[in-house]
């Protein structure tokens, strides 16, 4: 199997991470989740830590030069099975950054997946999430909740699904059913990376 560097592109509650986590595990590919790196920032009480915790919290997107320094760090240590981009790029900004980070290192994507998710699903997800993670005694995500999730959706709406024309006028875009449930769907994105 050759090394795949791929995006996972949807609106929060998508599936993103439970789909880069399914591939982590069957194809040896590396996610790089921003979401992930910038929730242990927050909780590293780090200065760069505090300055994204309120921003996250009120379901608002950190800058653009915060998540790309991430990456491009991330990126240095190279991965053999290529990379699952998970929650980036999600500006315009940020899928600029990340075409000129993969040229300078020879390489490029080989796919850029949408998980299509209709709205009223999302946000039965993310309550679910929240519901379970506190009744297993877990931390619940600050943002996992339907009034901030409206505000994350807004943000998604307006900065990110841009990208989704970005990508289409490059010609690589494909669309994966992600109502369906988690192994159709990772079945479907299998397919997706085979035919690549
Ligand atoms: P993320 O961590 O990326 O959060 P997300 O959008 O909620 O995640 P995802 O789509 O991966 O959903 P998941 O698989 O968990 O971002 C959080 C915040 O970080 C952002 O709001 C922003 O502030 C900041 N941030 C991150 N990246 C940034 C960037 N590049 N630029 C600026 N700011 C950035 O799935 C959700 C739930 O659905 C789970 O409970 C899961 O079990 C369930 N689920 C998944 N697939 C399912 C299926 N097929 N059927 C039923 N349920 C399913």
């Amino acid at each position: 199997m050759t090394a795949k560097n791929i995006i996972l592109l949807g609106p929060p509650g998508a599936g993103k991470g439970t789909q880069a986590k399914r591939l982590e595990d069957t194809r040896g590919m590396v996610q790089l989740s921003t979401g992930d790196m910038l929730r242990a920032a927050k909780t590293s009480g780090t200065e760069m830590g505090n300055k994204v915790a309120a921003i996250m919290d009120a379901g608002q997107l950190v800058t653009d030069e915060i998540v790309i320094g991430l990456i491009a760090e991330k990126l240095d240590q190279g991965s053999e099975g290529g990379f699952i981009f998970d929650g980036f790029p999600r500006t315009l900004p940020q899928a600029d950054a990340l075409a000129a980070l993969l040229a300078a290192k020879g390489q490029a994507l080989d796919a850029v997946i949408e998980l299509v998710v209709d709205d009223a699903a999302l946000v039965g997800r993310i309550v679910r999430r929240a519901e379970e993670a506190a009744a297993a005694g877990q931390p619940v995500r600050r943002d996992d909740n339907p009034t901030v999730f409206a505000d994350r959706l807004q943000e998604y709406y307006k900065k990110t699904a841009p990208l989704l024309g970005y990508y289409y006028a490059k010609g690589g875009l494909s669309q994966v059913d992600g109502m369906a449930a988690m192994d159709a769907v990772a079945a479907e994105i299998a397919k997706v990376l085979d035919s690549k």
